[in-house]
């Protein structure tokens, strides 16, 4: 098969072909890319800077042509897709503060000068998945491209249309042909192509754990960098001291945003005993209050799972729970789920296992101690929400729960200038955040005689 069909998920419509690349036309874009990354990283830095900022500028004219695209491929809520766009424009600006600060260190040493340089690795390799199409690609084209690499990038099966459209922009913008190529294709043949091919010099991969521990075996075996971004199962921690309202009002959308297709969903929420009846009384219309409807509708807070097969593994992890109450959702065509509560104990699969769905569990906990054990009783690592009104509480369990990205009173987990990235089988390096362009380098260090 040469192509793939692009499937609405809000219609379960065909709608699109795309081309599925081949091993030769993937060096063929990796070709291009080695060539166009020699002139692009001998730029003075300013040019870089400039040439990011004006892609930063197209992809802002064209917000809502990028928005209306991932709600018609992925079936994103059109206010979130919107906010998607704008934070890729957002992520370039803020990269396209990188190559003039991208110093090295002068090293006093006798007899002599020592100074180091952030070398750009050559051609970066960026494996998205479908889940935030846009954004994960931004957060490693930009710095990457600041630092002076080329880039190569393969979208997700399901969901390139907005990649394709950014390398579009790309060009329109001014960046040198072959310095951004965009490969639509299959993970199998197109991102094992990244891994195994000498002048992909680093590799970002952005999916699941399983896949993401076999593409950092195989970068192990050319001596690869790797960035992994990977599942999460992340928890949700509420104490009896929390402002209980607030909470329970923030829950939905901190597990059901994007239909629960977040790395970072807070799938479990543990709750601390003596408050547990009445948190689950306040949950219970701030989910009922959860519009799950018509993506392309500005009220809509959730659009539809990602695709059919999708849906059957998610609709699976129901089996067999405790379904405490649901939200609604559309009837018809088209990939919908009605929201889940689920009533857990530590050792049901739905408190263990990543759903990537509108489905939370919730568990009892009794005091500090066994909250900061339940939410650390995961082999994830990435995300996490502590509600508390007792500052060394929070501060407490904040140094004590094994994740990358935890956040008080909020459920917040993105700022592109902070950094952003999982501990445990969650991943392995962090993106954005001040030194995103300097993860795209490696330090060469310089010795020059003087005698
Ligand atoms: O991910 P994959 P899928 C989880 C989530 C989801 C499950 C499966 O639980 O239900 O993973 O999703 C490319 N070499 N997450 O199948 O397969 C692939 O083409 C190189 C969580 O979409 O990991 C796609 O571009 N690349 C996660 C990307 O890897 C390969 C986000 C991700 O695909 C490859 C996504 C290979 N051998 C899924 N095989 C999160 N937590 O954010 C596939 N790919």
């Amino acid at each position: 098969m040469t192509s793939f069909t692009l499937i609405n998920p809000a219609t379960g419509r065909e709608f699109r072909e795309v081309p599925r690349a081949s091993v030769e036309e993937t060096d063929a874009a990796i070709a291009r890319a080695v060539v166009a990354q020699r002139s692009w990283a001998a730029l003075p830095p300013v040019a870089r800077a400039d040439a990011l900022r004006s892609f930063a500028r197209v992809v802002e004219q064209h917000v809502e042509e990028l928005a209306q695209l991932e709600v018609l491929n992925s079936g994103h809520p059109i206010g979130s897709a919107r906010w998607e766009a704008s934070h890729v424009a957002q992520v370039l600006n803020f990269s396209a503060g990188a190559p003039e600060r991208l110093s090295g260190q002068q090293i006093p040493v006798a007899g002599g000068l020592d100074v180091t340089f952030h070398e750009p690795y050559g051609v970066v390799g960026i494996i998205v998945p479908w889940n935030f199409p846009m954004t994960i690609a931004s957060w490693g084209f930009a710095p990457a491209l600041a630092a002076g690499n080329a880039v190569v990038l393969k979208p997700a099966e399901l969901t390139p249309l907005t990649a394709l459209r950014l390398g579009e922009i790309a060009l329109e913008a001014g960046l040198p042909e072959g310095l951004f190529e965009i490969v639509t294709g299959s993970g199998s043949v197109v991102g094992q192509r990244f891994v195994t091919h000498p002048d992909v010099r680093s590799v970002v991969f952005t999916g699941s754990t399983e896949v993401g521990t076999d593409v950092a075996a195989g970068c192990a075996r050319q001596l690869k960098p790797v960035t992994l971004e990977l599942g999460g199962k992340s928890a949700n921690i509420v104490f009896d001291d929390a402002d209980l309202e607030k909470a329970a009002a923030a829950a939905p959308g901190a597990v059901f945003d994007n239909a629960g297709q977040d790395c970072c969903a807070r799938s479990r929420i543990l709750v601390q005993r003596s408050v547990y009846d009445r948190f689950l009384e306040l949950l219970e219309p701030a989910v009922a209050a959860w519009r799950v409807g018509d993506p392309s509708h500005d009220d809509t807070d959730m659009g539809p799972l990602i695709s059919a097969s999708h849906r059957a593994n998610v609709e699976g992890f129901l089996e067999g729970t405790d379904i405490a109450f649901r939200g609604a959702a559309p009837d018809g065509d088209g990939f919908w789920f009605a929201p889940a509560v689920v009533l857990a104990q530590p050792d049901d699969r739905i408190a263990k296992e990543e759903v990537f769905g509108p489905v939370v569990a919730v568990l009892p906990f009794d005091d500090e101690a066994d909250g900061i054990r339940l939410a650390n009783d995961t082999i994830y690592g990435l995300a996490g929400s502590i509600w508390t009104e007792n500052l060394s509480r929070a501060v407490r369990v904040s140094r004590a729960v094994k994740s990358g990205v935890l956040s008080v009173n909020s459920h917040s987990s993105v700022r592109y200038w902070t950094p952003f990235g999982g501990m445990k089988a969650s991943g392995l390096g962090r993106e954005l955040g001040p030194d995103a362009a300097e993860h795209f380098t490696e330090t060469k260090n310089v010795f020059f005689a003087t005698d």
